[in-house]
């Protein structure tokens, strides 16, 4: 098995309601993806705007300075004057877009399914004649009549490309659907390699990825914290963890993740909620005393990714459905001597308090000293 990231948070993940980056931060989250070690960068589609072009020309600069190891994809429509933009650039690879199921071709293109070869054809022709890798997407191809899309892909692939998109652009994907989809299309289709784009809309994205992958894809497209049209696409964090864990491939520097998904938070403006898998504040967090005991005894009671893994450690939170096991192992950190029944009669007052969501270290301190009536000295910090 075979497979890689291709990076798009700088082409989907700006198509997020509301998300803008500047030229400057286009680079930095580049670079960042570079060391990350994702196989590719969709970094825009540059005959959108003055600064997506200006994002691209600088990061070019320092893919050509080998700065930037990543493969650099331009994103371009089935049109001419797009491949020309993309082109002149010097990007790796061009990605042309073209919507090929009966809604797309009649609601958007106008075209008949021969008129849509026919352009689909030609256009990858254009980019080819340019010297550059031609990747086609099918757009909405998980909507397409499956013998139409094996002869889109065979026209595209005919025509030049040597990579295949397979986009399910509204995410209407099913695991079991997709694995039998690319491995179709692998069997009917030789000599071209498979990506998936899965959009998240039912929250699949990352399962119909892996499925895709079983059956042959070779690159999934993601996005840091997930950004993208709607709801977004495969999240970067989960489809690695994923990946890593269930195929046992490393497809990025998994300890970089949490680094990166601040930065993509920052700039883009879109809050990583607590319990997001992977990167967010509650990840790797405990509260049950039961889990807690469990953790605190061999953390794979609960857990099968150990925290470190991403660069994070694991902890929990004090509240009523603590144990004693877990308070024990709170003062000790806090290098707090307390006896059993002092710890009992502390757990006693915080159970008592059923309201109060986080008991903080100070907070617990405050009630060891109300319960022993002594001044209590924690340890400082390390
Ligand atoms: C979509 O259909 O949602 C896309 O963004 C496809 C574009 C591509 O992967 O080239």
């Amino acid at each position: 098995m075979k497979v890689g990231i291709l990076d798009s948070t700088l082409r989907e993940g700006e198509q997020t309601p509301g998300v803008v980056f500047t030229v400057d931060q286009r680079v930095e989250i580049a670079k960042t993806m570079s060391e990350v070690g994702v196989s590719m960068i969709e970094a825009g589609h540059p005959a959108v705007s003055p600064d997506i072009y200006e994002g691209i020309k600088r990061i070019m600069r320092l893919r050509k300075d080998g700065e930037i190891r990543s493969e650099i994809v331009g994103h371009s429509r089935a049109v001419k004057r797009d491949v020309e933009v993309a082109a002149e650039l010097e990007v790796d690879r061009i990605a042309i877009f073209y919507g090929v199921s009966e809604i797309h071709l009649k609601a958007k293109h106008h075209a008949t399914r021969e008129e849509a070869l026919s352009t689909i054809s030609e256009v990858i022709s254009y980019a080819k004649s340019h010297g550059v890798n031609v990747r086609f997407t099918a757009e909405d191809a998980t909507r397409t009549d499956f013998d139409y899309l094996v002869q889109v892909a065979r026209t595209a692939r005919d025509a030049g490309a040597d990579r295949i998109g397979i986009a399910d652009t509204v995410g209407i994907l099913y695991p079991s659907k997709t694995r039998e989809l690319f491995s179709n299309l692998v069997a009917q289709v030789p000599n071209v390699e498979f990506d998936i784009h899965a959009h998240n809309d039912v929250g699949l994205a990352v399962a119909n990825s892996l499925a895709a992958v079983e059956g042959g894809a070779t690159i999934i497209h993601a996005t840091v914290n997930g950004l993208g049209e709607r709801v977004g696409i495969t999240p970067l964090q989960q489809v690695a963890a994923a990946v890593k864990y269930h195929f046992g491939i490393d497809v990025i520097k998994l300890d970089r993740l949490q680094q990166v998904s601040t930065l993509v938070e920052k700039y883009s403006g879109i809050p990583m909620p607590p319990n997001y898998p992977v990167t967010g504040d509650y990840a790797f967090m405990h509260k049950a005393g039961i889990h807690v005991a469990g953790i605190l005894n061999d953390p794979r009671t609960y857990e099968f990714m150990p925290p470190e893994t991403f660069g994070r450690s694991r902890d929990y939170v004090i509240d009523k459905y603590t144990g004693k096991h877990a308070l024990k192992d709170r003062f000790e950190k806090l290098g707090v001597n307390l006896s059993e029944q002092e710890i009992d009669q502390v757990l006693a007052k915080i159970k008592a308090n059923q309201n109060t969501k986080f008991f903080r270290d100070v907070d617990l301190l405050e009630i060891a000293e109300e319960v022993t009536g002594r001044v209590l000295k924690p340890r400082p910090p390390e």
